[in-house]
Protein backbone atom coordinates (compact mmCIF):
# COMPACT_ATOMS: atom_id res chain seq x y z
CA UNK A 1 0.00 0.00 0.00
CA UNK A 2 1.46 3.63 -0.41
CA UNK A 3 2.97 5.29 2.25
CA UNK A 4 3.36 1.93 4.32
CA UNK A 5 6.81 1.03 5.48
CA UNK A 6 8.72 -1.93 4.20
CA UNK A 7 9.29 -4.48 6.41
CA UNK A 8 12.77 -5.48 7.24
CA UNK A 9 14.05 -8.69 8.75
CA UNK A 10 18.22 -7.73 9.76
CA UNK A 11 19.56 -11.30 11.23
CA UNK A 12 22.66 -10.34 12.93
CA UNK A 13 23.30 -7.10 15.38
CA UNK A 14 25.04 -4.72 12.86
CA UNK A 15 26.54 -1.27 14.11
CA UNK A 16 24.03 0.98 15.88
CA UNK A 17 24.17 3.92 13.61
CA UNK A 18 23.34 1.38 10.96
CA UNK A 19 20.17 -0.08 13.19
CA UNK A 20 19.17 3.38 14.28
CA UNK A 21 19.06 4.65 10.35
CA UNK A 22 17.44 1.38 9.36
CA UNK A 23 14.97 1.89 11.89
CA UNK A 24 13.84 5.52 10.81
CA UNK A 25 13.12 4.41 7.65
CA UNK A 26 11.34 1.25 8.12
CA UNK A 27 9.98 -0.68 9.96
CA UNK A 28 12.90 -3.45 10.99
CA UNK A 29 12.95 -6.55 13.10
CA UNK A 30 16.12 -7.39 14.88
CA UNK A 31 17.67 -10.37 15.62
CA UNK A 32 18.68 -9.38 19.52
CA UNK A 33 20.61 -12.19 20.52
CA UNK A 34 23.92 -12.03 18.33
CA UNK A 35 24.04 -14.85 17.10
CA UNK A 36 23.26 -16.08 13.82
CA UNK A 37 19.45 -17.28 13.65
CA UNK A 38 18.61 -20.59 13.46
CA UNK A 39 17.62 -22.25 10.18
CA UNK A 40 13.63 -22.15 11.35
CA UNK A 41 13.80 -19.00 12.92
CA UNK A 42 15.25 -17.39 9.54
CA UNK A 43 12.57 -18.89 7.30
CA UNK A 44 9.93 -18.06 9.33
CA UNK A 45 11.60 -14.43 9.32
CA UNK A 46 11.85 -14.74 5.55
CA UNK A 47 8.06 -15.28 5.37
CA UNK A 48 6.75 -12.36 6.89
CA UNK A 49 9.27 -9.81 5.51
CA UNK A 50 9.55 -7.37 2.37
CA UNK A 51 13.02 -7.51 3.22
CA UNK A 52 15.84 -9.64 4.56
CA UNK A 53 19.11 -8.26 5.44
CA UNK A 54 21.69 -11.27 6.26
CA UNK A 55 25.60 -11.78 6.23
CA UNK A 56 27.69 -14.13 5.65
CA UNK A 57 26.46 -16.38 9.08
CA UNK A 58 23.08 -17.19 6.93
CA UNK A 59 22.75 -19.99 4.35
CA UNK A 60 20.17 -19.11 1.96
CA UNK A 61 19.91 -22.25 0.22
CA UNK A 62 17.17 -23.36 -2.42
CA UNK A 63 15.13 -25.60 0.08
CA UNK A 64 14.93 -22.58 2.16
CA UNK A 65 13.91 -20.27 -0.32
CA UNK A 66 11.42 -22.71 -1.50
CA UNK A 67 9.55 -22.05 1.69
CA UNK A 68 9.35 -18.53 1.92
CA UNK A 69 6.27 -17.49 0.68
CA UNK A 70 5.58 -14.70 -1.62
CA UNK A 71 6.08 -11.57 0.44
CA UNK A 72 9.89 -11.72 0.43
CA UNK A 73 11.44 -9.28 -2.57
CA UNK A 74 14.86 -7.90 -1.52
CA UNK A 75 17.74 -9.68 -0.02
CA UNK A 76 20.13 -7.04 0.62
CA UNK A 77 23.02 -8.91 1.87
CA UNK A 78 25.51 -7.04 4.47
CA UNK A 79 28.25 -8.08 2.47
CA UNK A 80 30.06 -8.31 -0.72
CA UNK A 81 30.16 -12.20 -1.26
CA UNK A 82 27.50 -14.03 -1.96
CA UNK A 83 28.31 -17.62 -1.43
CA UNK A 84 25.63 -18.53 1.25
CA UNK A 85 22.92 -16.92 -0.95
CA UNK A 86 21.73 -19.13 -3.52
CA UNK A 87 21.01 -16.15 -6.18
CA UNK A 88 19.92 -17.94 -8.70
CA UNK A 89 16.91 -20.13 -7.23
CA UNK A 90 16.35 -16.57 -5.32
CA UNK A 91 15.80 -14.89 -9.06
CA UNK A 92 14.11 -17.73 -10.55
CA UNK A 93 11.41 -16.69 -7.15
CA UNK A 94 11.61 -12.79 -8.44
CA UNK A 95 13.42 -12.05 -5.04
CA UNK A 96 16.23 -9.51 -5.96
CA UNK A 97 19.52 -9.81 -3.96
CA UNK A 98 22.07 -6.94 -3.28
CA UNK A 99 25.42 -6.62 -1.58
CA UNK A 100 27.81 -4.82 -0.81
CA UNK A 101 30.57 -3.91 -2.95
CA UNK A 102 33.66 -1.65 -3.00
CA UNK A 103 33.56 -0.27 0.58
CA UNK A 104 35.41 -3.14 2.53
CA UNK A 105 38.41 -3.54 -0.69
CA UNK A 106 40.45 -1.28 0.86
CA UNK A 107 40.33 -2.87 4.81
CA UNK A 108 40.20 -6.31 3.14
CA UNK A 109 43.36 -5.57 1.02
CA UNK A 110 45.17 -3.96 4.61
CA UNK A 111 44.30 -7.41 6.42
CA UNK A 112 45.91 -9.63 3.20
CA UNK A 113 49.26 -7.49 3.71
CA UNK A 114 48.61 -7.66 7.34
CA UNK A 115 48.59 -11.59 6.66
CA UNK A 116 51.73 -11.57 4.66
CA UNK A 117 53.88 -9.89 6.98
CA UNK A 118 52.55 -11.28 10.06
CA UNK A 119 53.64 -15.01 8.56
CA UNK A 120 56.62 -13.64 6.46
CA UNK A 121 58.01 -11.93 9.17
CA UNK A 122 56.97 -13.87 12.25
CA UNK A 123 54.83 -11.19 14.32
CA UNK A 124 52.75 -13.74 16.47
CA UNK A 125 56.08 -15.51 17.69
CA UNK A 126 57.42 -12.47 18.80
CA UNK A 127 54.49 -11.19 20.23
CA UNK A 128 53.62 -14.27 22.30
CA UNK A 129 57.78 -14.24 23.41
CA UNK A 130 57.09 -11.04 24.40
CA UNK A 131 53.39 -11.86 26.50
CA UNK A 132 54.73 -14.72 28.22
CA UNK A 133 58.05 -12.79 28.82
CA UNK A 134 60.29 -15.66 27.74
CA UNK A 135 62.23 -12.62 25.52
CA UNK A 136 65.88 -12.28 27.04
CA UNK A 137 66.84 -9.83 25.12
CA UNK A 138 68.14 -8.94 21.23
CA UNK A 139 69.91 -11.40 19.81
CA UNK A 140 71.47 -11.86 15.87
CA UNK A 141 70.00 -14.89 15.10
CA UNK A 142 66.52 -14.78 17.10
CA UNK A 143 63.01 -14.68 14.81
CA UNK A 144 64.95 -14.25 11.53
CA UNK A 145 61.93 -14.54 9.42
CA UNK A 146 62.03 -13.54 5.21
CA UNK A 147 62.25 -9.74 3.36
CA UNK A 148 58.72 -9.30 1.37
CA UNK A 149 60.78 -6.92 -1.22
CA UNK A 150 61.61 -8.46 -4.39
CA UNK A 151 59.33 -11.49 -3.79
CA UNK A 152 57.17 -12.81 -6.05
CA UNK A 153 53.38 -12.08 -5.10
CA UNK A 154 50.75 -14.49 -6.79
CA UNK A 155 47.12 -13.10 -6.68
CA UNK A 156 44.33 -15.34 -7.81
CA UNK A 157 41.49 -13.11 -8.23
CA UNK A 158 41.99 -9.94 -9.46
CA UNK A 159 38.95 -8.26 -9.00
CA UNK A 160 38.56 -4.85 -7.14
CA UNK A 161 40.51 -6.30 -3.67
CA UNK A 162 43.08 -8.49 -5.37
CA UNK A 163 43.90 -5.03 -7.43
CA UNK A 164 44.26 -3.07 -3.99
CA UNK A 165 46.15 -5.83 -3.06
CA UNK A 166 48.78 -5.71 -5.50
CA UNK A 167 48.80 -1.97 -5.43
CA UNK A 168 50.20 -2.43 -1.66
CA UNK A 169 52.39 -5.34 -2.75
CA UNK A 170 53.85 -3.57 -5.23
CA UNK A 171 54.58 -0.30 -2.76
CA UNK A 172 56.31 -3.09 -0.64
CA UNK A 173 58.54 -4.11 -3.78
CA UNK A 174 56.98 -7.18 -4.39
CA UNK A 175 56.57 -8.61 -7.86
CA UNK A 176 53.23 -8.77 -9.06
CA UNK A 177 51.52 -11.80 -10.86
CA UNK A 178 47.94 -12.63 -10.85
CA UNK A 179 45.71 -15.36 -12.20
CA UNK A 180 42.35 -14.37 -13.26
CA UNK A 181 39.47 -15.16 -15.57
CA UNK A 182 39.60 -12.18 -17.76
CA UNK A 183 42.97 -10.64 -18.24
CA UNK A 184 43.22 -7.23 -17.00
CA UNK A 185 43.12 -4.04 -19.18
CA UNK A 186 46.90 -3.27 -20.46
CA UNK A 187 46.94 -0.17 -18.86
CA UNK A 188 45.60 -1.63 -15.29
CA UNK A 189 48.53 -4.47 -16.04
CA UNK A 190 51.50 -2.01 -16.50
CA UNK A 191 50.24 0.20 -13.72
CA UNK A 192 50.57 -2.44 -11.36
CA UNK A 193 53.59 -3.83 -13.49
CA UNK A 194 51.55 -7.24 -13.21
CA UNK A 195 52.24 -10.38 -15.14
CA UNK A 196 49.02 -12.61 -15.92
CA UNK A 197 49.43 -16.28 -15.93
CA UNK A 198 46.91 -17.93 -17.92
CA UNK A 199 47.46 -21.11 -15.99
CA UNK A 200 47.25 -21.25 -12.44
CA UNK A 201 49.34 -24.38 -12.18
CA UNK A 202 52.30 -22.59 -13.41
CA UNK A 203 51.82 -19.27 -11.77
CA UNK A 204 51.61 -21.33 -8.28
CA UNK A 205 54.62 -23.07 -8.45
CA UNK A 206 57.24 -20.37 -9.61
CA UNK A 207 55.34 -17.82 -6.66
CA UNK A 208 57.30 -16.89 -3.16
CA UNK A 209 53.40 -15.59 -1.91
CA UNK A 210 49.87 -16.26 -3.17
CA UNK A 211 47.21 -14.68 -1.90
CA UNK A 212 43.21 -15.77 -2.83
CA UNK A 213 41.38 -13.49 -3.30
CA UNK A 214 38.53 -14.89 -5.71
CA UNK A 215 35.12 -15.14 -4.54
CA UNK A 216 33.63 -18.36 -3.90
CA UNK A 217 31.90 -20.29 -6.81
CA UNK A 218 31.51 -23.61 -7.86
CA UNK A 219 34.21 -23.41 -10.18
CA UNK A 220 36.77 -21.50 -7.29
CA UNK A 221 35.23 -24.88 -4.67
CA UNK A 222 39.03 -26.12 -3.69
CA UNK A 223 41.13 -24.37 -6.78
CA UNK A 224 43.85 -24.65 -4.15
CA UNK A 225 43.45 -28.79 -4.04
CA UNK A 226 46.32 -31.20 -2.54
CA UNK A 227 47.65 -31.01 -6.50
CA UNK A 228 48.13 -27.54 -6.58
CA UNK A 229 49.23 -27.06 -3.05
CA UNK A 230 51.89 -29.28 -4.12
CA UNK A 231 52.99 -27.38 -6.58
CA UNK A 232 53.90 -24.60 -4.07
CA UNK A 233 58.20 -23.76 -3.44
CA UNK A 234 58.43 -24.98 0.29
CA UNK A 235 59.22 -21.54 1.01
CA UNK A 236 56.28 -20.28 -0.37
CA UNK A 237 53.60 -18.64 2.17
CA UNK A 238 49.99 -18.43 1.12
CA UNK A 239 47.43 -16.59 2.85
CA UNK A 240 43.34 -16.16 2.28
CA UNK A 241 41.33 -13.27 2.94
CA UNK A 242 38.83 -14.16 0.84
CA UNK A 243 36.45 -17.37 1.51
CA UNK A 244 38.09 -20.76 3.21
CA UNK A 245 36.25 -22.77 0.43
CA UNK A 246 38.74 -21.78 -2.53
CA UNK A 247 41.86 -23.91 -0.03
CA UNK A 248 41.62 -27.83 0.83
CA UNK A 249 41.76 -26.99 4.40
CA UNK A 250 42.93 -30.22 5.09
CA UNK A 251 45.63 -30.57 2.39
CA UNK A 252 46.82 -27.53 3.32
CA UNK A 253 47.21 -28.52 7.12
CA UNK A 254 48.87 -31.31 6.03
CA UNK A 255 51.62 -30.06 4.22
CA UNK A 256 52.35 -27.06 6.64
CA UNK A 257 52.96 -29.93 9.22
CA UNK A 258 54.81 -32.21 6.68
CA UNK A 259 57.08 -28.50 6.05
CA UNK A 260 56.13 -28.86 2.34
CA UNK A 261 54.38 -25.12 2.66
CA UNK A 262 56.74 -22.56 4.98
CA UNK A 263 53.87 -21.04 6.04
CA UNK A 264 49.98 -19.06 6.15
CA UNK A 265 47.49 -16.68 7.01
CA UNK A 266 44.20 -17.20 7.03
CA UNK A 267 41.33 -14.83 8.09
CA UNK A 268 39.04 -17.11 6.61
CA UNK A 269 37.72 -20.87 6.80
CA UNK A 270 36.52 -24.09 4.75
CA UNK A 271 33.71 -24.71 7.86
CA UNK A 272 32.84 -21.46 8.74
CA UNK A 273 34.57 -20.80 12.72
CA UNK A 274 35.24 -24.70 13.11
CA UNK A 275 39.03 -24.32 12.19
CA UNK A 276 40.69 -27.35 12.23
CA UNK A 277 42.82 -27.96 15.53
CA UNK A 278 46.06 -28.89 14.08
CA UNK A 279 46.30 -25.21 12.23
CA UNK A 280 46.19 -24.09 15.72
CA UNK A 281 49.11 -25.77 17.12
CA UNK A 282 51.34 -24.48 14.19
CA UNK A 283 53.97 -21.53 14.63
CA UNK A 284 54.41 -20.58 11.23
CA UNK A 285 50.57 -19.98 10.54
CA UNK A 286 48.62 -17.02 11.34
CA UNK A 287 44.77 -17.45 12.06
CA UNK A 288 41.90 -13.90 12.43
CA UNK A 289 38.93 -14.23 13.01
CA UNK A 290 37.28 -13.30 9.39
CA UNK A 291 38.30 -9.94 10.60
CA UNK A 292 39.22 -8.27 6.63
CA UNK A 293 36.49 -5.98 6.58
CA UNK A 294 35.99 -4.89 10.51
CA UNK A 295 37.12 -1.41 10.48
CA UNK A 296 34.51 1.48 12.26
CA UNK A 297 34.58 2.75 8.69
CA UNK A 298 33.65 -0.45 6.38
CA UNK A 299 31.51 -1.42 8.67
CA UNK A 300 28.87 1.67 8.73
CA UNK A 301 30.22 2.29 4.70
CA UNK A 302 28.52 -1.29 4.26
CA UNK A 303 25.16 -0.71 6.55
CA UNK A 304 24.67 2.86 4.09
CA UNK A 305 25.19 0.48 0.93
CA UNK A 306 22.82 -1.41 1.86
CA UNK A 307 19.99 1.04 2.61
CA UNK A 308 20.51 2.44 -0.37
CA UNK A 309 19.70 -0.88 -1.94
CA UNK A 310 16.60 -1.02 -0.24
CA UNK A 311 15.70 2.34 -0.53
CA UNK A 312 16.20 2.62 -4.25
CA UNK A 313 14.56 -0.45 -4.11
CA UNK A 314 11.60 0.62 -2.22
CA UNK A 315 10.79 4.07 -4.62
CA UNK A 316 10.42 1.33 -7.67
CA UNK A 317 13.63 0.71 -9.23
CA UNK A 318 16.49 -1.71 -9.55
CA UNK A 319 18.92 -1.46 -6.15
CA UNK A 320 22.35 -0.29 -7.57
CA UNK A 321 24.53 -3.24 -6.42
CA UNK A 322 21.73 -5.91 -7.33
CA UNK A 323 23.48 -9.31 -7.86
CA UNK A 324 22.71 -11.29 -11.38
CA UNK A 325 23.57 -15.15 -11.42
CA UNK A 326 25.89 -14.46 -14.82
CA UNK A 327 27.48 -11.93 -12.50
CA UNK A 328 28.60 -14.79 -10.54
C1 LIG B 1 31.96 -9.32 5.75
C2 LIG B 1 33.01 -10.60 3.83
O1 LIG B 1 32.29 -8.78 6.94
O2 LIG B 1 31.75 -9.00 2.64
C3 LIG B 1 32.19 -10.11 2.68
O3 LIG B 1 32.01 -10.90 1.75
O4 LIG B 1 33.57 -11.61 3.74
C4 LIG B 1 33.16 -9.93 5.12
O5 LIG B 1 34.34 -9.24 5.18
C5 LIG B 1 30.89 -10.33 5.97
O6 LIG B 1 30.57 -10.99 4.81
C6 LIG B 1 29.65 -9.71 6.55
O7 LIG B 1 28.50 -10.38 6.11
Amino acid sequence: MPGERLSVVVTRRLPEAVETRLKELFDVELNESDTPMSRDALQAAMRRADVLVPTVSDHIDGAMLAGVGDRLKLIANYGAGVDHIDVATARQRGIHVSNTPGVLTDDTADMTLALILAVTRRIPEGLALMQTGAWTGWSPTALMGGRIAGRRLGILGMGRIGQAVARRAKAFGMQIHYHNRRRLHKGIEEELEATWWESLDQMVSRMDVISVNCPHTPSTFHLMNARRLKLMKPSAVIVNTSRGEVIDENALTRMLRAGDIAGAGLDVFEHGHEVNPRLRELPNVVLLPHMGSATEEGRAEMGEKVIINIKTFDDGHRPPDLVVPSML
